[in-house]
């Protein structure tokens, strides 16, 4: 966001928890594994200065605050009594290759800014509250899916530290070096009995909050999705003697797989279909690609669609592989449910939003959240906030003080309205 947009938001008025919010989200996309760029992938040194800035900031705040076996922030901070079910307020740390520095971030800080002024409000709390910071929520580097939040959840995969990033590297030993406990993770599955309820701020990520003038918006269900690594296997050949019918191209395969992705998601109701990433071997200008890896990202709000992309997508890539004798495997490393958000801490979110005199639409999320991975265990919820043009995933990702502040003052009066309601 340009410097004179804030300062004009700043000239109207008292925007003190949205400036504060701002300038921490700032301070925080420092911590880059990449000079130039936000890319802070789970378990990177990046990610470890992340979380241990984060943590120190909800140690100033009145928290007691660690990293947890798995990588994530958690802080806690006691109510009127010890040991009382926790209000969990947080989002995640880690972020995209190239990412904006509000996806996710945005969630830790407004909980973080939220729970200050709370605090500092002297009114004790019916529940405790905790902070949390995840940090597989991308599931970028490795084949997991909502890893850090899902080993809170009780539903962490022990295959999942087996899995390898491309360098080959093992989330079992980047977890151990990152400080973090392969055989701790098990022990950090909540009771339900222990969680009164997870709220998280996000950005929307898309269009619909700008089109309808308003700030903050109330989710209302996140799409399911399913994740996959595929490979295209042929014969790297000489490109200057093979005759071009006597070719095993795994990139002109790979290329047909992927306009079919294409052609199959636009076909399907309210689904999305995407291969975000490509990898060509051996990758010269004079060799015949003999292996191409790819990924899939399938998804849509509705599960029974879903798996009928998937089951399309699938049938078209084999068809195309068998058609040019190339090998075509497929691993799906996630296969999340769609999960629609607890009616009553939507409804506490739209009260607090009403209040402050918006009128937050009710709309679902096409990204997936670590809010899907607490549902499994507790209420959970999100409240969207406005980013401009929708844009995210980009450096371009942007907010404006203005709507920082608004999101945060609405997550505080809906805690302090849970509250009320818990303490009545
Ligand atoms: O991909 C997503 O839906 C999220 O940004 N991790
Ligand atoms: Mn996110
Ligand atoms: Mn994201």
């Amino acid at each position: 966001m340009t410097e004179d947009l804030r300062n004009q938001d700043l000239r109207n008025q008292d925007l003190r928890l949205g400036a504060r919010v701002m300038a921490l989200i700032d301070d925080l996309a420092r911590h880059t594994d990449e000079p130039g760029r936000l890319t802070r992938l789970y378990l990177s040194p990046a990610h470890r200065a992340a979380a241990e800035t984060v943590a120190g900031w909800m140690g100033r705040a009145g928290f007691a605050a660690r990293i947890d076996a798995a990588g994530s922030v958690v802080a806690r901070r006691e109510g009127a009594a010890p040991g009382l079910p926790a209000l969990i307020l947080g989002s995640h740390i880690d972020s995209v290759v190239d990412a904006g520095r509000y996806d996710g971030n945005l969630g830790v800080i407004c909980g973080l800014v939220a729970a200050e002024e709370i605090l500092a409000r002297g009114a004790p709390l019916p529940f405790a509250l905790e902070l949390v910071a995840f940090g597989d929520e991308e599931n970028v580097r490795f084949p997991t899916s909502l890893s850090t939040s899902k080993a809170l959840a009780g539903r962490y995969r022990p295959d999942w530290l087996d899995g390898r990033d491309k360098d080959g590297t093992r989330l079992r030993d980047a977890l151990v070096a990152f400080g973090g406990d392969p055989e701790g993770i098990p022990a950090l599955a909540r009771d339900p009995a222990t969680v009164a309820g997870f709220l998280e701020v996000h950005i929307e990520q898309g269009p619909a909050l700008e089109a309808a003038g308003q700030p903050v918006g109330i989710v209302s269900a996140i799409a399911g999705i399913t994740r996959a690594r595929c490979a295209v296997t042929g014969e790297a050949n000489h490109a200057g003697t093979v005759p071009m019918g006597m070719r095993r191209d795994a990139l002109a395969g790979a290329a047909e797989m992927v306009l079919a992705v294409e052609r199959l998601g636009a076909a399907m109701p309210g689904a999305v279909a995407t291969v975000g990433a490509l990898d060509v071997a051996p990758g010269a200008v004079n060799v015949i690609a003999g292996r191409v890896d790819f990924t899939l990202d399938l998804r849509a709000p509705d599960d029974a669609v879903r798996a009928r992309l998937v089951a399309e997508v699938e049938a078209a890539c084999r068809e195309i592989a068998e058609r040019r004798g190339l090998g075509f495997a497929a691993e799906t490393f996630m296969d999340n449910p769609a999960v629609a958000l607890d009616a009553g801490l939507q409804a506490a979110l739209e009260a607090a939003a009403r209040r402050h005199g918006f009128a937050p639409p009710r709309l679902p999320s096409g990204a997936t959240h670590d809010a899907a991975a607490l549902a499994a265990i507790a209420p959970a919820a999100m409240l969207f906030v406005r980013c401009r043009a929708g844009i995210s995933h980009n450096p371009a990702e942007s907010i404006t003080v203005a709507d920082a502040d608004a999101a945060t003052r609405v997550l505080i009066d809906a805690v302090l309205g849970l509250a009320e309601k818990a303490g009545a």
